[in-house]
């Protein structure tokens, strides 16, 4: 007696959801001034806001161009200093370290990291167009062997397990699952090792999300995720806080500054304001060890 062989088709599984396509498009046409301008200034290109207190005085300076150019430089110094605030919670770290950058966007961060502790870097970012404009980045400054940008999903990387010494997230946890992301974090780092999240979340005690974080939700396509998640999820995966960060006050003056830059204004600055003033949403820093 002969059977039949049995075949079982495994179901296709998309490599790339609808919804993180839709993202990476957002990300590869995206060219708004206020990142491109800002970025060439010493070709740091930053996808992150600032934090710190900002020079008004910009406002007032009566040449038109140069006063653009002024407050272009303070919006850029202020993201900078966002960067190194993150990069600070980082370490100490050596130059025979790795270090893991989560939604790297066109790059900065992992230049940051390499320039301050001589590591290595690994940023993925879902983009392909932002992957290959920061490599481009890195070999200008002849570091392409030292910090390495995939174009792969942050979920699911395909880096070696165990081999980074800290790993971080800046501003871009809203476009994923929290615990996908932690056990990837958790799966990278090795144990001790140093996991920082520089976010905006909604806020627990507000109640649930605003209608100035839906529309920032909106604005980017993401989903701002309530401050609770954050904490419940590096618990489920071996990620323990050691800081915790409320920057929201720290955020303002970007803000305010940035709302009246003309030529860099995205239309999204009065919802932030608004989000943060009235207690809905949140700017928090959050370091955590790999145990
Ligand atoms: C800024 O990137 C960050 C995001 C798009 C993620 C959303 C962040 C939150 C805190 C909700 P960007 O620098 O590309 O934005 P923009 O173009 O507005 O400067
Ligand atoms: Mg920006």
């Amino acid at each position: 007696m002969t059977t039949a062989p049995h075949v079982t088709a495994a179901a296709p599984v998309p490599a790339q959801s609808t919804y993180q396509s839709r993202v990476a498009e957002y990300w590869n046409i995206e060219e708004n001034p206020v990142n491109l301008e800002l970025g060439k200034i010493d070709d740091l290109y930053h996808h992150h806001y600032g934090i710190g207190t900002a020079d008004d005085s910009v406002l007032d300076e009566p040449d038109p161009t140069r006063r653009h150019e002024r407050i272009t430089a303070e919006l850029h110094r202020l993201e900078q200093a966002q960067a190194e605030l993150l990069a600070a919670r980082l370490g100490p770290l050596s130059p025979t370290d790795r270090v893991f950058d989560a939604g790297c966007g066109r790059g900065g961060g992992s230049v940051v990291a390499h320039s301050r502790y001589g590591c290595q870097a690994d940023g993925v970012t879902i983009s392909a167009k932002q992957a290959d404009f920061a490599n481009t980045q890195a070999r200008k400054r002849g570091i392409e062997d030292k910090v390495r940008y995939h174009h792969r999903n942050m979920l699911d990387t395909g880096l070696p397990t165990g081999a980074f010494a800290a790993s971080w997230n800046n501003e871009s946890t809203m476009y994923v699952e929290l615990e996908l992301l932690f056990a990837e974090h958790a799966r990278l780092l090795r144990r001790g090792g140093r996991y920082v999240v520089i976010t905006g979340c909604y806020n627990d005690a507000y109640g649930r999300a605003s209608r100035e974080v839906s529309l920032i939700n909106a604005h980017y396509i993401c989903d701002i995720h309530p401050r609770s998640a954050y904490f419940r999820a590096m618990a489920r995966n071996r990620l323990v806080p050691v800081h915790v960060e409320d920057l929201t006050e720290a955020a303002l003056p970007y803000w305010e500054l940035r709302s009246k830059a003309d030529g860099l204004v995205t239309g999204i600055e009065d919802t932030f304001l608004t989000a943060y003033k009235n207690g809905s949403f949140q700017y928090l820093l959050i370091a955590a060890d790999r145990v």
